[in-house]
């Protein structure tokens, strides 16, 4: 059998592997992509149950590279919705070529490096050779499947929100069940009580959620828009969070009075969206400014919801708010308020097991029809140490990686040469903005590749050494914030028996910007 050879083998056609197809094409390399879906999009592929849209605006939620791109396009709303981000995926993958770059229907399971290359394998037996391998595989990729005693048992419908099924599903007068409100969770619960004759919600963690307030974009503001987009785009790189399209009250929410930070709150509150995660500069360092911030979400809690049991279950009280990340919804804690909704609190009555029927807690059976798991995913690791990836002498990645993952930059693992990451552990897009944080990583990976070619190199890798100093670093920043406050998908806790470290780099991603031009400008002395 003969192996196909290529300069860099991609895996992944999300937004990430996407471009980074793009540009190793337009470097004028020889790439190859794998994907598991049949068709582009990564997350917004997956993704596309009742409710799901984007969290942070599209205007910036999208590609930058392509000025022709983001000007052509328009966004009919400020946060696009799951089907809106999927049919711009696909705009973009006819209008660059880069269907042709792609095996779809194709699980990567297998990396092994020698003698300067890859040989990647996939499920259905192809291999392939790449010197370079660029791992585009999502940090929200993997569904998290919950043990919970009994539930092959249940005899309904079953579905997960990331896996959601491409043909329509009906809840239309059946008796529905969501475990867990991350999200997934609270942005679908509205559609489907639109839909279901009764819905019953387990919580086991009760979680801050800000309005997501889509509305149509004023065809004016998007105008202003494309009038300024590549400096708008340079704010975001340089931003904290990935959207520069809201700025904190310059001041401590304590040096104002209390009419004037209610004001505060109430315009973020109003405008929705994440941005309430940084209404005040310090929210996230002071725990409490972060205070402020919370207690005005529980008021707005206790006002919208009507029964004060309910509301009260629905009030976090074990994190700092923006600690996990702030959900948007449309309609979430009003939905208690109807008839047919329920919540169950999993901490005061727990599940005991999945019976054919529905689902036993301690106080009884709740009969269900259809069971929505929205119990989030093995982020960042995850679509990584499930693929048997092998470096240097054979060394497996799940075990170089089985005290947490380390990393240079997010993006190189020691032993591992010529092997990139995106979005993974260590890097700033899971708490920026994962389209920006991937493209800038991508200009960088093909400047290494490009480095490697002018040293007449076989391998870039990084030393153990060098790794620890960055994974130190990434852990450093978020113990300086309150992110480390809050069991989430960011240190791994969602996950039974994975070893807890607070995996995004917490800096911002102007700050994680600048390492990565520091490395570069230098000629990359790390690598
Ligand atoms: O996942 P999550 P998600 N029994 O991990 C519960 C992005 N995203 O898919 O907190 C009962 O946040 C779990 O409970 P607990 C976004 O970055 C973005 O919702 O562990 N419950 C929790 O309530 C987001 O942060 C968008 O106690 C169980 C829930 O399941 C990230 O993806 C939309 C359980 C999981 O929440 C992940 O969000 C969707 C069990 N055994 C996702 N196991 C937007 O852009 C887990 N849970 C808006």
């Amino acid at each position: 059998m003969t192996v196909d050879d290529y300069d860099v083998v991609v895996i992944g056609a999300g937004f990430a592997g996407m471009y980074a197809a793009y540009k190793a094409r337009q470097d004028g390399l020889t790439v190859h992509g794998f994907e598991a879906g049949n068709d582009v999009g990564g997350t917004w592929y997956w993704n596309r149950y009742p409710g799901a849209r984007c969290d942070v605006e599209s205007v910036d939620y999208s590609f930058s590279f392509d000025d022709a791109l983001q000007q052509e396009w328009t966004w009919s709303e400020r946060f696009a919705t799951q089907p809106e981000i999927l049919s711009y995926l696909r705009h973009a993958a006819g209008r660059f070529g880069l269907y042709e770059l792609f095996s779809f229907d194709s699980r990567v399971t297998a990396a092994r490096y020698a003698d300067g290359a890859w040989t990647v394998t996939t499920a259905g037996g192809r291999s392939v050779r790449g010197r370079f391998v660029v791992l585009a595989t999502g940090s929200l990729s993997v569904p998290n499947r919950p043990a919970i005693p009994g539930a092959d048992e249940f005899a309904g419908e079953v579905y997960f929100t990331a896996e959601w099924p491409h043909e329509p599903v009906s809840l239309d007068g059946k008796r529905v069940g969501v475990i867990g409100t991350g999200s997934s969770g609270i942005q679908t619960v509205p559609e489907v009580a639109k839909r279901a004759a009764a819905l019953t919600v387990f919580q086991r963690t009760a979680n801050y959620s800000i309005p997501a307030v889509s509305e149509p974009l004023p065809p004016e503001e998007f105008a202003e828009v494309k009038a300024h987009y590549a400096e708008r785009r340079v704010r975001t790189r340089r931003g904290l969070y990935g959207s520069p399209a809201r700025d904190p009250h310059p001041l401590h929410p304590l040096a104002i009075s209390p009419e004037e930070r209610n004001q505060v709150l109430e315009q973020r509150w109003t405008y929705g969206g994440v941005f309430f995660a940084r209404s005040f500069p310090d929210q996230m360092v002071d725990a409490d400014t972060n205070r402020v911030a919370s207690e005005f979400v529980h008021g707005k809690i206790r006002q919208i919801v009507r029964d004060p049991r309910t509301a009260d279950d629905l009030i976090p009280d074990d994190h700092p708010i923006g600690a996990k990340r702030i959900c948007t919804d449309s309609g979430y804690y009003a939905v208690f308020n109807q008839e047919h909704v329920r919540l169950v609190n999993l901490r005061r009555d727990p599940i005991e097991r999945i019976e054919p029927t529905g689902i036993r807690t301690a106080t009884g059976l709740t009969e269900l029809d259809v069971l929505i798991y929205a119990t989030g995913f093995d982020a960042f690791t995850g679509a990584v140490t499930r693929m048997d990836i092998r470096g240097l002498d054979g060394a497996a990645l799940a075990d170089t990686w089985a005290d947490g993952p380390i990393t240079f930059l997010g993006l190189v693992v020691p032993g591992f040469p010529n092997l990139f990451l995106l979005n993974g552990p260590g890097s700033s897009g899971p708490l920026s903005n994962m389209v920006l944080c991937a493209e800038q990583q991508i200009d960088w990976v093909y400047q290494v590749v490009a480095a490697t070619r002018e040293r007449a190199a076989t391998a870039v890798d990084v030393t153990v050494n060098d790794a620890e100093k960055w994974t130190d670093l990434v852990d450093e920043t978020a113990q300086a914030t309150l992110f480390t406050r809050a069991k989430s998908w960011y240190t791994g806790s969602n996950i039974e028996g994975k070893k807890e470290r607070f995996m995004p780099y917490a800096g911002g991603m102007g700050a994680y910007v600048d390492h990565l031009t520091a490395e570069a400008d230098a000629g990359f002395p790390t690598l």
